[in-house]
């Protein structure tokens, strides 16, 4: 195996080269080397310096994760060992740093007596990401450098700075212009000539912040932080920074990462962490899976879902030819486009020359055959199987023969749609989440004949334009929607029993959804769902045609925030859900008339039903290979229907409950409810084994 860390002589300077791919993580074996390294410098009497940098692609990227979740053997040399061997230090360390330096990485260039990088270098402490808080002196060093009224900002977000504002907040002393290694030798030679002192952070203070600075950083993060303990956490390690001695910061400090790291929380998002970058592995789509280039797209529909579609390709330079079958419905789907990008440059976060560019990416059109040259086309026309086939029929006629053929359905049969073509090798799902132009999640739908090197492109298409990108099969509701069909259904269905929907979504915003089914509805409108189940009652005459109260609720003319009313009702101009009373009558009403006998319905149980029915669904779909695994579970429910992410997604939930007691609850409704709780045998097998999802 090759070194993890290598020590050369530069004239009178050793440089310490950190080689561990692919992000020099501190994996077990780096501290040591890197103290090593150290040691050789200071023991060689040539060497008046020392330089520290990274291999590859970057400094130091931080921990290794892998190490949190699996500990490796008691006694190895830690960051903290580093640090304390930089402090013990006779001769000046300078860190220099490319690529980045993260979390433990600028931790440790932090703790050097100097640091000096490229332009193009990025520095962050994205520990909250993963619901742990810098655990290597970075809370106490942090605010004593840039003070904790900049250093706080930084670590509760986890945002990564670019080398100018580094500079400014004093993070590096130099950029470095040209070759790295040679301007951070000429660096460290300068401070030995010049005599400087071995600076060290640690004995600086970090100055006292403007009155009421806690209070209203708090009150600033209060509704991106819900629920999360490292933001806290972070916090209260900076206060010490600015009110204790440096022993005692880094006392506490120490304590808070334990807490944090021996929390289900920090579990949560470090699995996440992986599963949002295994989701694009394929085993039988393998990294080499050669991949077309994606250089023009097309977009049918200009709707809601074809606007936010066509802004995620300009956002990336991908130029985009949009088709509607109307002038008037062209210019209103651009219009809308335009407005949402001037709102963005209103906030300040788009450049007017910006988004000039990005409108100049779109080319409208009513014509077919100004798209038939796209590499891909993504379909996003009226959800309905006819229509999508004359689509299919259209594109299949017109598109050059290796055209990436997408459709946007978010409940068809994509292999139904593929089949009307010559080509159903070319035909793959791309699933949206609206609004487009936001929401993360890209369910990339694998037809039964979906070529790999489609798949490939496509996966990689979703990275490039800023998705997560998971593969799922072909099944009714893909994974997403089929797992929330179950979940909606326990949630109506407590509210038949006993709950009101502002008691459902109180218990499911507090167990940390972004909010709870109802008012969702509200949201996404309940009219689309309300005329489907019409038509299908006129279709089948087997279908009972018994309104239920979300019917009953459209017949009123509500259809959720659009028209100020639905489940709840709605100051004009307001999105924030106000309960009804008229709607309670209406439900008391409609369980009187069926003698349904209501009951109470506590937090648990609604909490209890309302996610193991996702996760009896989610064993389901990972036993028919629906998901590849249960981790894409998890992510798809993360970046795409507000799941808590320090709870990873359903999957990780129900094997931290423990997959014992769920299914245990899960055979009791099986018993009271029938058929809908039909155990998976997934789950029910993994039960009996004392196994999880996550030992699949
Ligand atoms: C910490 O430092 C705690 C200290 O304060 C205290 C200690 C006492 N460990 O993202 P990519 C893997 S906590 C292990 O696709 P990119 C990743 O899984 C740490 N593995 O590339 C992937 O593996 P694979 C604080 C890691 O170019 C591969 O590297 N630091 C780690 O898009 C490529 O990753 C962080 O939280 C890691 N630390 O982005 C930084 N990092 O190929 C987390 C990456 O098998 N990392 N891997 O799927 C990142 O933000 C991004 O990975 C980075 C590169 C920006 C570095």
């Amino acid at each position: 195996m090759a070194n993890l860390v290598n020590f050369e002589k530069r004239g009178p300077i050793g440089v310490i080269t950190v080689d561990n791919p692919p992000v020099n993580a501190l994996s077990v074996g780096v501290p040591q080397g890197i103290m090593d390294g150290v040691k050789a410098g200071e023991t060689d009497s040539g060497i008046t310096a020392v330089v520290l940098r990274g291999a590859g692609r970057g400094f130091i990227a931080g921990a290794d994760i892998n190490e949190f979740l699996s500990p490796p053997p008691p006694g190895s040399a830690s960051l903290d060992d580093v640090i304390t061997c930089f402090e013990n230090s006779t001769k000046p360390i300078v860190a220099a740093i490319h690529g980045n330096a993260l979390g433990g990485g600028l931790e440790t260039a932090l703790a050097c007596h100097y640091r000096c990088g490229t332009g193009e270098a990025v520095y962050g402490f994205p520990e909250v990401l993963i619901g742990i808080i810098p655990g290597g002196h970075g809370t106490q060093r942090l605010p004593r450098i840039c003070g904790v009224e900049k250093a706080l900002p930084l670590m509760v977000s986890g945002e990564f700075v670019p080398a100018k504002t580094a500079l400014a907040l004093g993070i590096i002393d130099e950029i470095v212009d040209g070759d790295l290694l040679d301007g951070a030798i000429a660096f460290a030679e300068r401070i030995v000539a010049e005599g400087h002192p071995l600076r060290k952070i640690r004995d600086e203070t970090a100055s006292v912040p403007t009155d009421g600075f806690y209070e209203n950083f708090e009150k600033s993060i209060a509704k991106r932080a819900r629920g999360h303990l490292a933001p806290y956490k972070i916090i209260e390690a900076a206060k010490a920074a600015v009110e204790l001695p440096f022993e005692d910061g880094v006392e506490l400090e120490r304590k808070l990462f334990r807490e944090c790291l021996e929390s289900d929380q920090s579990k949560g998002l470090m699995n996440l962490f992986f599963g949002e970058r295994t989701c694009t592995k394929i085993p039988d789509v393998p990294r080499d899976t050669p991949t077309q280039n994606i250089a023009s797209a097309a977009v049918l529909g200009a709707g809601t879902m074809g606007g936010g579609i066509t802004m995620n390709f300009v956002n990336v330079g991908i130029p985009v030819t949009i088709l509607e079958m109307s002038q008037e419905a062209l210019d209103r789907g651009l219009e809308i486009i335009r407005a949402n990008y001037a709102n963005t440059v209103k906030k300040g976060r788009l450049s007017q020359d910006k988004m000039d560019k990005r409108m100049s990416l779109i080319t409208p059109t009513l014509s077919y055959d100004d798209i038939a040259n796209a590499d891909i086309v993504v379909e996003a026309v009226f959800e309905e199987m006819d229509i999508k086939k004359e689509v299919f029929r259209k594109l299949d006629d017109i598109m050059k023969p290796d055209a990436i053929l997408a459709t946007n359905t978010s409940t068809l049969d994509v292999d139904e749609i593929a089949a009307v073509t010559e080509r159903p090798e070319m035909v793959i799902g791309t699933h949206f989440f609206s609004p487009a132009n936001v929401m993360r999640l890209l369910e990339v739908v694998r037809g039964a004949h979906t070529k790999k090197e489609v798949i490939a492109t496509v996966m990689q298409l979703g990275k490039t334009i800023k998705k997560v990108p998971v593969l799922v099969g072909v099944c009714d509701g893909f994974v997403g929607n089929r797992m929330l069909a179950r979940y909606s259904k326990q949630a109506y269905q407590m509210v038949l029993e006993g709950a009101l929907p502002q008691d459902v979504d109180k218990a499911v915003f507090d167990f940390g959804l972004a909010m709870g089914p109802f008012a969702m509805g509200d949201l996404a409108g309940l009219d689309v769902g309300w005329r489907i189940r019409k038509r299908r009652a006129t279709e089948n005459a087997a279908i009972k045609d018994d309104a239920g109260i979300d019917d009953q609720i459209c017949e009123m003319g509500r259809f959720g925030q659009k028209t100020n009313a639905g489940w709840y009702k709605y100051e004009p101009g307001s999105r924030v859900p106000i309960p009804d009373p008229e709607i309670e009558q209406l439900i008391t009403r409609y369980c009187e008339e069926r003698q349904i006998q209501r009951r109470p319905i506590d937090e648990q149980e609604i909490i209890e039903r309302c996610i193991y029915a996702l996760v009896n669904e989610g064993a389901k779909i990972l036993e028919e290979g629906m998901a590849l695994r249960a981790s894409d579970i998890d992510v798809i429910y993360a970046n795409g229907y507000g799941f808590p992410r320090y709870r990873a997604g359903p999957m990780l939930y129900a094997d931290m409950v423990g997959l014992g007691k769920v299914y245990k609850a899960v055979c009791g409704y099986h018993k009271q409810y029938g058929e809908i709780w039909e155990p998976a045998p997934l789950l029910k097998r993994l039960a009996e084994q004392g196994a999880t999802f996550n030992d699949l």
